[in-house]
């Protein structure tokens, strides 16, 4: 059903919106092909931490309306590659609005033929167009987190990325993020 008008609060130490919708935890189990080094994934499986986790609001995910999340990536890297959420084309052509909240982050950008990176800092504004897939990365030492607002309709298509991939994957450099062709696991 539609919702009325809101305010909606989020806590600085948890990410977590209120009033809440739906809270989604994704450990490093649930990430299977998603990082280039097998091995170091599976060795990552024997504690199981937590990678992400996305807060919502109430706001459902019909056409009109715009829904928000809050996704928090927690630091770290697998096999030098830094933590990442799996990455996601929108069912329809739409368009999403990211805003950095706090940390040091990237959005890695694919249309299929050419990668984009837009750094994310607190503040940053990204931009997505529709028809490219996008994923997001903590390039830091804490947690990245970022507000999403998109299109109700959007849907997400998740199958499109593991087709296709996403152009770059992004490793730990010694001078800062490195962006390095996309290799398939
Ligand atoms: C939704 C928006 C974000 C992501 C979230 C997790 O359109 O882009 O809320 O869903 O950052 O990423 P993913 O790729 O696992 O859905
Ligand atoms: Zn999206």
């Amino acid at each position: 059903p539609p919702v009325p008008p809101m305010h909606v609060g989020f806590d600085d130490r948890s990410g977590g919106m209120s009033p809440s919708g739906p809270v989604l935890v994704r450990r490093m189990s649930d990430l299977r092909g998603l990082y280039a080094d097998q091995a170091a994934w599976t060795a990552a499986l024997e504690s199981d931490d937590v990678v992400y986790e996305v807060a919502s609001s109430p706001v459902p995910e019909l056409e009109g309306e715009l829904p928000q999340s809050i996704t928090t990536i927690l630091p770290g890297r697998v096999g030098g590659e830094f933590h990442m959420t799996k990455g996601h084309m929108h069912t329809r052509p739409r368009g999403e609005i990211y805003l950095g909240l706090s940390g040091l982050g990237g959005l890695l950008l694919f249309d299929g033929e050419r990668p984009q990176w837009i750094e994310m800092r607190p503040g940053s504004i990204g931009y997505i167009p529709p028809h490219w897939a996008h994923r997001s990365v903590n390039v830091g030492d804490e947690p990245y987190r970022f507000l999403a607002v998109y299109p109700g309709d959007s849907g997400h298509d998740y199958g499109w990325v593991a087709e296709h991939g996403m152009g770059h994957r992004v490793f730990h450099g010694s001078g800062g993020p490195e962006l390095r062709p996309f290799t398939f696991p």
